[in-house]
């Protein structure tokens, strides 16, 4: 199964539906179907980089994009007292969806240490 068969990439394909804040030829932003505070979106490749460990040299420029377009897309939700962003990498990162993606998550007091 490659990354382009989970469910992000049917979202970039339109396959199914999604609440879409920002997209260009690289990157898609949607807000997370369960989200964990009142702004949660996600940051996406549309490239199929199935985790953080599986990016390469050949990425660097892609994923500097993902990080300042999670920078534009928190501006533009409004989150002018910060946010926090988040990367689960892998089975003890507690990732779930095997699409590399950046959470975005605002409009409440982050704690730490994350859980
Ligand atoms: P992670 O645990 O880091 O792999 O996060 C995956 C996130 O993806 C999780 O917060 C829920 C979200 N998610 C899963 N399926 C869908 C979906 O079909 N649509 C949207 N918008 N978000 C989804």
């Amino acid at each position: 199964m490659t990354a382009q068969d989970t469910i992000f990439g049917k979202i970039i394909r339109k396959e199914i539906p999604a609440d879409i804040v920002y997209e260009d030829d690289l990157a898609l932003a949607f807000k997370d179907v369960s989200p964990q505070a009142p702004v949660h979106i996600l940051v996406i490749p549309k490239k199929p980089i199935p985790k953080l460990a599986d990016a390469s040299s050949e990425d660097k420029a892609l994923m500097g994009h993902l990080l300042l377009t999670a920078k534009k897309v928190a501006e533009e939700a409004g989150l002018t007292n910060g946010y926090r962003t988040v990367i689960n990498t892998g089975s003890d990162g507690g990732q779930t969806v095997y699409h590399l993606h950046i959470h975005i998550l605002g409009g409440r007091q982050m704690k730490w240490p994350p859980g």
